[in-house]
């Protein structure tokens, strides 16, 4: 016996990837409903062998369905999860609306997959951001080993992450750079994103700092440690899929490089890619399609005490947005909804 389960938000970039990990994982689905705007309604989308059709979100009743995965905007979100979870139907939702709740969990499942079990309380369980996500997947079995006081973050964000328009923004723009007369204006982001880097994520606070910087450090406390300080810097680069992170750690303890590569190989979640030849390293195109969090040039930072340098890559659509969403259903399943 299955699960009966719902897609909202099935035809965006991160409903296409929760469809395709459900079948991929083999997710033990009875029923699957695929939903959408109106404007959507009745576009085919896949779900392994299957094509499903798009139902329309708004008149969709959620009884008698089991777990409801979000993936779209944080206005529709907070009208239809809500109804959802009033429904009975457990919500886990990618959107930024409820990450900072305290009466929902937020949960990678290889950090704190037993924060799951506080689902009752709203009947919705948060996903994190993408750059959180494969951040805290590399965080934490160092944090275990050695107590980390201090991260220096600064990502390489692909453009994936601000939707499919922006996918096609710096296509178009790219092509456009070789043909006089079709230069593509921004319209997604701010400057030109074809052959430049945009060091802003979201929008600006009061601080200078963006809403995704606060976003690393906001998440990564309530996820890992609250006592774990962050400081971030997120940049936009052109690149279609695939986050890149490099990330300064300062431990409490000492942790030599060696010492933590060994830790990171028998992680869950993380596959250590270092080599120190050319080409001994993850690049963002290299991830694309996989579920694992890569970790490459770990090093000794010498200008501190206990410091270490980390390189790390991911596929921004799957681990971190769809693949974790996946795993935290499965969690809940394990823990929580067991079938059959
Ligand atoms: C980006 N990280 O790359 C963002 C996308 O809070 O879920 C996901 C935003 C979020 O633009």
């Amino acid at each position: 016996m299955g699960y009966k389960i719902v897609v909202v938000g099935a035809t965006g970039n991160v409903g296409h990837e929760m469809l395709n990990i459900l079948a991929e994982r083999e997710f033990p689905v009875d029923e699957i409903a695929a939903l959408a705007s109106r404007r959507s309604m009745g576009t085919e989308v896949s779900f392994g062998e299957r094509t499903l059709k798009c139902q329309d979100l708004e008149h969709f009743d959620f009884t008698g369905w089991d777990i409801a995965l979000f993936a779209i905007g944080s206005d529709a979100t907070k009208i239809y999860a809500p109804k959802a979870a009033s429904q009975g139907c457990v919500v886990i939702d990618n959107s930024s609306l409820y990450r900072y709740d305290p009466d929902v969990p937020l949960v990678v499942p290889e950090v704190n997959a037993e924060a799951v079990d506080g689902y009752k309380k709203k009947m919705i369980i948060a996903n994190p951001n993408c750059s959180t996500a494969q951040m805290v997947v590399a965080l934490k079995p160092l944090h275990d080993r050695a107590r980390i006081k201090r991260v220096v973050v600064s990502t390489y964000q692909s453009v994936s992450g601000s939707g499919k328009e922006a996918m096609d923004e710096l296509w178009n723009q790219t092509k456009g750079m070789f043909v006089p007369g079709q230069e593509v204006a921004p319209k997604v982001y701010p400057k030109q994103i074809a052959f430049n880097v945009i060091p802003h994520i979201d929008v600006f606070l009061d601080d200078g700092s963006t809403k995704e910087e606060w976003k690393m450090v906001a998440e990564t406390k309530k996820i890992m440690d609250k006592s774990i300080k962050v400081t971030a810097t997120c940049v936009r680069v052109p690149v279609f899929v695939g986050h890149a992170e490099s990330i300064n750690i300062e431990f409490e303890d000492f942790l030599d490089d060696d010492e933590a590569r060994d830790i990171l190989r028998e992680a869950p979640g993380i596959m250590v890619i270092d080599k120190r030849e050319d080409g001994g390293y993850m690049t963002p195109v290299e991830c694309v399609g996989d579920y694992a969090t890569f970790i490459s040039r770990i090093r000794q930072d010498s200008t501190i005490e206990n410091g270490l340098n980390i390189w790390c890559v991911s596929d921004n659509l799957r681990k971190g947005a769809a693949l974790n969403a996946v795993q935290i259903a499965e969690t809940l399943g394990r823990r929580c909804l067991k079938k059959g």
